[in-house]
């Protein structure tokens, strides 16, 4: 089999496909007519300095640039013009005095072959063929520090080019796929390293440290989001970003949320394993409630399921699943804790969302306003279509600020056994995330690192057994 980067050898990212993806589903919202009088127009972020520094700020490449150009070049714009399919790619004027310290940029010949547009311009002229266009709507997604001195020819923040432009790109084609595929392939890889690493790592940052060594050698110099690193309570925190405490082997769980990023496109998955290699006896309790709760959900995967409705199995396996450990009572239904919303607190995010060029993609339709508390932050309210790509990571804490409320209602505490729950804080919380990929019948899951808790076991010890000197630690 082909690796994702062989696969593409030879094809350039589909910009022109994309480009008529837009405009296709903008003549679903306006007329033809319409439509023919209209042009897409979006800059890609540009280099800034830091204040009172002639250092630059990282650059991140604008997302709907990119979809509409493959084009990682900062300072770059992009015109589309319906009706003629034009599709022209604007590269920043040659700064000669730059010359020396950066080296020559791409030469227009070399971006026309590198790239799928049709032509290629440097931007000096972007003002005069955006006055050529005149009688035309040329529509922008906001008016910003990149484009302000275009903005006499913009209409910016129109809500159809927003639809247009999230509807596509929720969408994945084979090319994006091949990407996606490869930033799995080297998340698998990084997660791998991390487990194995336990010797050399003896605080939180040490995980963090192994995981982008791990993705910069495999050539990905970005990550899709800030790695979050947890050991013991703080596997409780959903975001923790801190990854500065010490890890002791009293603390016994890890939590790691990571993905590596592949040109522009994202990855995004956690994995959890005990700290000296042995499962302590509510860590696994856990870990194989977690697995339960993806491996239910994963079999109701396919197109037109909803996911509102496998977001909320997942908490009937969790309830079910409290119910046979002890931590809900068990003289109740698991119908009528799910009801009473028991389990919104311990599960409190969403099972999963759509995963692309940003970590949490477009094209979800969210609404954080829902007043089901089960509901409100799940990041995908819509039915699944073949080719997207979506996340399934349920997950279970034991978080005292998010419990400190349901601790105190009678109407909630009735159901639950508090010494039995007294037992579990110290694990903080256990998530399992894969990354699966929508088909006609049911998925693909891109990720491949394990989740069977014996086999994580087994890649831990064999980790500890070579014990400090068996890594190459310079620190
Ligand atoms: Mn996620």
């Amino acid at each position: 089999m082909l690796s994702a980067i062989e696969s593409v050898k030879g094809h350039k990212y589909p910009a022109k496909a994309h480009a008529e993806n837009v405009v296709r589903h903008l003549q679903s919202k306006i007329s033809s007519e319409e439509a023919d009088k209209s042009a897409v127009f979006i800059s890609g972020e540009d280099l800034e300095l830091y204040q009172y520094c002639d250092q630059t700020k990282p650059v991140r490449q604008n997302r709907y640039f990119f979809y509409l150009t493959g084009c990682d070049i900062p300072g770059s714009h992009v015109l589309y013009q319906a009706n003629k399919k034009q599709l022209t790619l604007y590269l920043p004027d040659i700064d000669y005095d730059d010359v020396m310290w950066s080296g020559l940029p791409l030469s227009l010949a070399d971006a026309g072959e590198k790239y799928d547009v049709d032509q290629v311009k440097y931007a000096s002229e972007l003002k005069d063929d955006l006055a050529r266009l005149k009688g035309y709507s040329i529509l922008t997604t906001d008016i910003n520090q990149f484009n302000s001195k275009y903005q006499e020819f913009l209409k910016a923040g129109d809500e159809n080019l927003f639809y247009a432009l999230d509807e596509s790109r929720m969408i994945k084609d084979w090319y994006e796929i091949e990407l996606m595929k490869h930033a799995a392939k080297i998340t698998d890889k990084c997660h791998l390293a991390v487990m194995s690493a336990l010797p050399i790592e003896t605080n939180e940052t040490h995980i963090h440290a192994e995981f982008m060594y791990h993705a910069i050698r495999q050539g990905s110099k970005h990550q899709s989001y800030d790695p979050i690193c947890c050991s013991g309570p703080s596997c409780s925190t959903l975001h923790y970003v801190k990854n500065d405490d010490e890890i002791d082997e009293k603390k016994r769980s890890i939590l790691i949320d990571a993905g590596a990023e592949w040109q522009c496109y994202a990855s995004d998955v956690t994995r959890c394993f005990p700290i000296n290699g042995d499962w302590s006896k509510e860590h696994l309790d856990i870990y194989n409630l977690v697995l339960k709760m993806q491996q239910e959900t994963m079999k109701l995967i396919k197109p037109g399921a909803l996911w509102d409705d496998i977001h909320l199995h997942a908490h009937k396996v969790m309830v079910e699943g409290f119910i046979n450990l002890g931590i809900f009572k068990k003289g109740y239904s698991v119908q009528e804790i799910f009801e009473n919303k028991v389990s919104a607190r311990f599960f409190p995010h969403g099972l999963g969302h759509l995963l692309g060029m940003d970590t949490h993609d477009v094209g979800g339709h969210p609404d954080y306003n829902d007043p089901d508390p089960l509901l409100k932050y799940l990041r995908l309210r819509r039915p699944l279509q073949e080719n997207m790509v979506l996340t399934d990571e349920p997950g279970v804490y034991f978080s005292p600020f998010l419990l400190e409320d349901v601790l105190k209602d009678e109407s909630k505490m009735k159901y639950i056994n508090k010494d039995v729950l007294d037992k579990y804080w110290y694990i903080g919380g256990v998530r399992i995330e894969d990354d699966l990929l929508i088909t006609k019948t049911g998925f693909t899951n891109l990720t491949s690192i394990t989740s069977d808790p014996n086999e994580i076991s087994k890649i831990v010890k064999a980790g500890l057994a070579k014990g400090k000197d068996g890594f190459h630690n310079v620190i």
